[in-house]
């Protein structure tokens, strides 16, 4: 579906409290005109608790229930399990939580929740970092990013969130972007219409947590896909699928853009750059994402 043709309603209302120019609340909007208002919301700690607006309004126009960092996935299985007692089959149960809350704290209910079959979407907004708190690291932040837990560049490689959801083979599980929203409202609603759980990832650039100008949101998600640093793809029946630009970069009808492409316009990573480029560690860097591309080559070609 084109842009223009998304529906008009705007989920997402005035005197909301996030950033300008924040990855949340675009997906937010894509994500809730896919699902419509026959929805309930479960939102544990994060920038959405904060961005749906302060006690008592509410900028969303669904019901939403606030619950602790850790239970996201745990307040969506008890929801759904109340709804189904009561015969109402035909409500969108979605479970909407940060990288912290899912990768990291929120992973055991996460996997218990798709384990036993929930029928929910769970939805990551992928900003790669702790951003409600000020900006900490998470199993989501990639090497040598900046944050105010890895002052001198995070150490150590993301963890590859989707991989280990495919581990639980739930019927449908997709990566998405903000900057490619057709294709995020085409996988939500493809998700709602399964029963069972379903995964979604968004990845979500965020302009203080990563350092860039508020009106660059939106290329940076592009680029990180260009750059072969984000992957869209699809997993139904246990089969995945590669979308976009992602499916030319791993049928090599394209080449990816450098890595550094996408680095070099967010502060957060620097110190790759200045005073001096750290030759070695740039390497590292798009050797790690070369590597990740020849390993999808060899499982999904
Ligand atoms: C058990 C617990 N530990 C720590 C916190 C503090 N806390 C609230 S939100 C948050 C970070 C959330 O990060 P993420 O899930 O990535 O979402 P984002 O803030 O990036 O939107 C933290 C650490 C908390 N609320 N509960
Ligand atoms: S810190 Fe980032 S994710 Fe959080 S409200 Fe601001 S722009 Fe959005």
């Amino acid at each position: 579906m084109a842009l223009k043709n998304l529906p008009r309603e705007e989920p997402v209302m005035q005197g909301n409290a996030a950033c300008p120019g924040c990855p949340a609340t675009l997906a937010l909007r894509t994500v809730l005109k896919a699902l419509g208002k026959k929805t309930v919301m479960v939102v544990p700690a994060c920038c959405t608790a904060v961005i749906q607006s302060l006690y008592p309004y509410t900028s969303f126009d669904i019901p939403i229930m606030n619950i602790a960092f850790e239970a996201a996935a745990a307040g969506a299985s008890g929801i759904e399990a109340a709804l189904r007692k009561q015969g109402k089959e035909d409500i969108n149960v979605l479970a909407w939580a940060g990288d912290g809350g899912t990768y990291d704290i929120g992973l055991q209910a996460l996997s218990g929740a798709v384990e036993r079959g929930t029928n929910f979407i769970y939805i990551c907004y992928n900003n790669q970092i702790y951003s409600n708190t000020g900006i900490q690291r998470s199993g989501a932040t990639p090497i040598s990013a900046w944050t105010t837990t890895t002052v001198g560049g995070k150490t150590e490689f993301h963890k590859e969130m989707g991989e280990i959801i495919q581990a639980h083979h739930p019927p449908y599980a997709a990566q998405a972007s903000i900057s490619e929203p057709e294709d995020l409202y085409k996988k939500v609603k493809k998700a709602k219409d399964i029963k069972g759980p379903k995964y979604i990832e968004i990845l979500a650039p965020c302009p203080p947590g990563w350092r860039f100008s508020m009106d660059k949101t939106v290329d940076m998600g592009k680029l990180a896909i260009e750059t072969g640093a984000w992957a869209l793809w699809e997993y139904e029946n246990d089969e995945l699928v590669f979308n976009g630009k992602s499916k030319l970069i791993l049928e090599e009808k394209i080449k990816p853009k450098p890595i550094e492409e996408w680095l070099k316009y967010q502060g957060r990573f620097k110190h790759l750059f200045v005073p001096k480029r750290n030759e070695e560690q740039l390497k590292r860097i798009q050797d790690h994402n070369d590597a990740q591309w020849k390993r999808y080559r060899k499982k999904y070609l």
